[in-house]
């Protein structure tokens, strides 16, 4: 049953008081024994996580982060300080081509270690318990997302601020998280994604959680770097990180969502059902694609089979990556992950341009679709003008991503 009309406001406690404290003072764990440190202080300790974390040295990570709190290190730097710049180095690396996919699976597997060990740390646990209450939100990765660590530092953060966290974890099917809202009614629902291809299902989750009156903050990569995507699919608030999270849901209170409405009320371009009718057909396409990449390229007769899959793979990526940008409606979206894609191939010694037979194809079979023939031209114009050394800028980018195969056998991970 819908809860809309009830009027539910965070941090209500603390806005009976005044006068309120500086932001980035408040909630702070006080146990006495943490003290604040310096991102020069923390520097040595980033390196040395992520020398345990690379090299699957899974003990030594965990002493490093137990060192630290034992020290009296504030547990949030550790976690978003310290935890996260190493996780953010490891997708750097891997895009640079200086780790392999296994290193980087192995990497993050650690830095989930690493977490969960600094969670159940005594100081941590006393801080958690000492601080002052600030509410209850349920914390959940999108349905198909798997990207769970940002999501759990989040979580982690919050707890330390003192709020009641229902960590949900990774890919969370909206009617499963539905449920949840209805049995739990926590005061908000912090949704959380990486991947942008995932964003039309956000949409439908944002949309959801907001019909049973509880309000939606999003956040993660996947909304972009100002959250341009998270306000355009209806989310009631953004943030860039868990520090500015937190701070937001202790801040003002997040509206009382918006009555129940459909997605293409907040994205009325989708009345052109050319992102239905893509993303309907996206198999096909790619189907289609391949074979013309086989006529016009008579070298891909001696693929293995792991190189034509791999290749099929990236062109899925690919179609995906038009689709979503079609259904936000940002030619950026695309543009982005082309010239991202463009950047990971240069760090494997595939020139950029080789992408362009590939949207040539799906230009020629789109040419029905405005949108998406605009969107094409738009990336097609990107990778033919750039010099390779933009491209290999691209690819250290974190905000923009693809899968790591297309198209030269071999020659990629
Ligand atoms: C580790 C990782 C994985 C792991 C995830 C494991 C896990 N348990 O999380 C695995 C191996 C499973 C994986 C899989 C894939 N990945 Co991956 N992955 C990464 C990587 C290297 C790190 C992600 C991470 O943890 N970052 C660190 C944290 C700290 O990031 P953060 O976003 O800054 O987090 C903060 C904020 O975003 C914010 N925040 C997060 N959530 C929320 C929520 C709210 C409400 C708020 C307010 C704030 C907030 O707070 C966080 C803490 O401050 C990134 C590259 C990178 N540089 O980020 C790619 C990356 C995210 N993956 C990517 C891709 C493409 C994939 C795959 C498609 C690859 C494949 N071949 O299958 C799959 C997709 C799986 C899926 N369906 O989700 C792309 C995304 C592309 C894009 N533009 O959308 C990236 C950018 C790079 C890449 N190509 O590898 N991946």
């Amino acid at each position: 049953m819908g809860r809309r009309g009830v009027p539910r406001r965070h941090g209500r406690r603390r806005r009976q008081r005044a006068p309120r404290r500086a932001p980035q003072r408040r909630r702070r764990p006080r146990t006495g024994e943490v003290h604040p440190v310096t991102s020069a202080e923390l520097a040595p300790w980033i390196d040395k996580l992520w020398e345990a974390a690379s090299r699957g040295d899974e003990y030594a990570a965990v002493d490093s982060a137990i060192g630290l709190l034992d020290g009296g290190t504030d547990p949030e730097a550790l976690l978003l300080d310290v935890i996260a710049p190493v996780q953010g180095r490891v997708g750097r690396e891997w895009a640079a081509n200086r780790i392999s996919v296994a290193q980087e699976h192995t990497a993050t597997a650690i830095n989930e270690r690493v977490i969960a060990a600094t969670a159940h740390h005594p100081a941590v646990r006393a801080a958690v318990a000492a601080a002052e209450p600030a509410g209850h939100v349920a914390v959940a990765c999108i349905d198909g997302e798997w990207h769970a660590l940002p999501a759990r530092l989040l979580a982690e953060v919050l707890r330390l601020r003192g709020w009641r966290v229902d960590y949900l974890g990774a890919q969370v099917p909206t009617e499963h998280l539905i449920t949840h809202l209805h049995r739990y009614g926590p005061q908000a629902v912090a949704l959380s994604s990486s991947i942008a291809t995932r964003l039309p299902t956000a949409h439908a989750a944002i949309t959801a959680c907001q019909a049973t009156g509880t309000p939606v903050i999003a956040g993660g990569a996947a909304f972009g770097p100002d959250g341009r995507y998270a306000f355009k699919l209806g989310a009631d608030a953004w943030a860039p990180d868990a520090r500015a999270a937190s701070e937001r849901l202790l801040g003002e209170p997040l509206e009382h969502p918006a009555a129940p409405h459909q997605p293409i009320d907040d994205l009325p371009h989708l009345g052109d059902q050319e992102y239905t009718l893509i993303a309907r057909s996206a198999r096909q396409l790619v189907r289609e694609v391949m074979a013309g990449l086989a006529d016009r390229f008579p070298a891909m007769a001696d693929y293995t089979p792991e190189q034509r899959r791999h290749t099929a793979e990236d062109v899925a990526h690919i179609v995906d990556f038009l689709g979503v940008a079609l259904y936000v409606d940002d030619s950026a979206l695309f543009t982005g992950f082309m010239g991202w894609t463009g950047g990971i191939l240069t760090a494997r010694g595939v020139p950029a341009r080789s992408l362009l037979p590939a949207l040539d194809l799906l230009g020629e079979r789109l040419d029905d679709f405005p949108r998406a023939a605009r969107l094409i031209g738009d990336a097609h114009a990107m990778l033919a003008g750039a010099d390779p050394g933009w491209f290999a800028r691209m690819g250290e980018s974190p905000h923009h991503a693809s899968n790591v195969h297309f198209p030269g056998p071999g020659k990629t991970a």
